[in-house]
């Protein structure tokens, strides 16, 4: 698998590769020579086999198992990577085992559930954070797709009855991880620090004997997270600065593999405005697509942080991106993030050259653009579906 995958992204660059070159030469024999040059290319390049990886990561039998933890609300990027995990779910490429909500925010729950209803995962749990950060304090657009109405009655509804009683984000953590197999879970984070700081820092209970930092580090092979700055400038980053102490703290005593996908990365490849006016005609009612008509004024482009770090934890590096080495990340107290390499470091994070990029921003657009297998397209009002 991890051979293929490695054949497909080369063959992906030198596709862009040879495009780049047919627009600026006019001439079909030239192109065409280029074109059995390139894969001559690519047939060489691929004759040293497969790529040393974590083996672990070569068993493709089995779904993937993804917890996903998010401030669902503040950044429409949010809703572009969940709509990611559902699709490699529909592909039996990912079980999504929970979704943790870091924003203190009601409406990030109720817009998960219509978006778990909506795309045909209803049972996927979801856990809140208790006493966290919210962020945004002005109306979002999980709100904005709760109250979207038709004829006066709400467009979209999940299945959950009681939002104000689901579980704190915590309980949930422990009692999913417990079940799982060894080292066997990715975790996405892309939002605040706040309950992983508070999962490591959680007791033995009903469900696992273990304490937090010894169940993450029985179950969780890898944590996948949108955080931070490496750039020269240092600017400081949303997801760490409005939880400092509990990303110091993550970055600090977390106790397996963490490969963090900056600012700068996402900011690099903007998914496309034009790409939600027209790709989603196909359905009356979207609820991403009516979520990212209400985060900002149409049209705009959105960079893709949150995606990036979806697609890392399922596709791997493979060819899609270079890496820092391994390393220690550590996070100052006014929320400046840096890295320092070390042979022995579970630290790395992600950067991409402009080629990368491109072929990135393709495999955002593909994915996302692809009709759910699984989902109840009938919208909330009957009258209209
Ligand atoms: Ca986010």
């Amino acid at each position: 698998m991890i051979y293929y995958t490695r054949i497909k992204i080369r063959i992906d660059l030198i596709l862009l590769k040879i495009k780049k070159y047919a627009r600026v030469c006019n001439n079909p024999i030239h192109v065409g020579l280029v074109s059995m040059i390139c894969a001559m290319f690519i047939i060489s390049g691929c004759k040293d086999g497969p790529d040393k990886v974590d083996s672990a990561y070569t068993n493709d039998s089995q779904p993937i198992k993804v917890v996903f933890e998010t401030d669902m609300g503040n950044d429409i990027d949010d809703a572009l990577a969940l709509d990611m995990l559902y699709k490699y779910a529909d592909r039996n490429m990912v079980e999504i085992l929970a979704i943790s909500v870091n924003k203190d925010n009601n409406y990030a729950c109720r817009f998960i559930d219509i978006l778990n209803t909506w795309y045909g995962y209803p049972n996927i749990p979801i856990g809140q954070v208790r006493n966290g950060i919210s962020g945004v304090h002005k109306r979002n657009f999980a709100q904005a797709t709760w109250e979207h109405q038709i004829d006066g009655r709400p467009t979209f509804r999940g299945v959950i009855e009681d939002y104000e009683n689901l579980p704190n984000s915590i309980e949930l953590y422990r009692k999913v991880l417990s079940k799982q197999p060894d080292s066997s879970v990715r975790l996405i984070s892309v939002g605040f620090s706040t309950n992983l700081a508070r999962l490591l820092d959680s007791k033995p209970d009903k469900y696992s004997s273990l304490s937090g930092v010894d169940l993450v580090s029985r179950k969780v092979r890898l944590l996948s997270v949108m955080a931070g700055n490496f750039n020269e400038n240092h600017m400081k980053e949303f997801n760490v600065v409005e939880d400092i102490s509990s990303a110091q703290k993550v970055f600090d005593e977390w106790p397996t593999q963490i490969v963090v996908s900056p600012w700068e990365l996402g900011n690099e490849i903007t998914y496309p405005a034009s790409s939600i006016q027209n790709d989603f005609k196909w359905v009356v009612h979207h609820p991403v697509v009516v979520a990212y008509e209400n985060y900002l004024p149409m049209p705009y482009n959105r960079p893709t942080w949150d995606l990036t770090s979806v697609f890392y934890a399922i596709e791997q590096n493979n060819g899609y991106f270079t890496t820092s080495g391994m390393g220690k990340i550590t996070v100052n107290d006014k929320g400046n993030t840096s890295f320092s390499a070390r042979a022995n470091g579970t630290h790395q994070y992600l950067k991409i050259n402009s080629e990368q990029a491109e072929v990135l921003k393709n495999k955002f657009i593909e994915i996302i653009t692809t009709k759910p297998l699984k989902g109840n397209f009938k919208i909330n009002h009957s009258s209209v579906n």
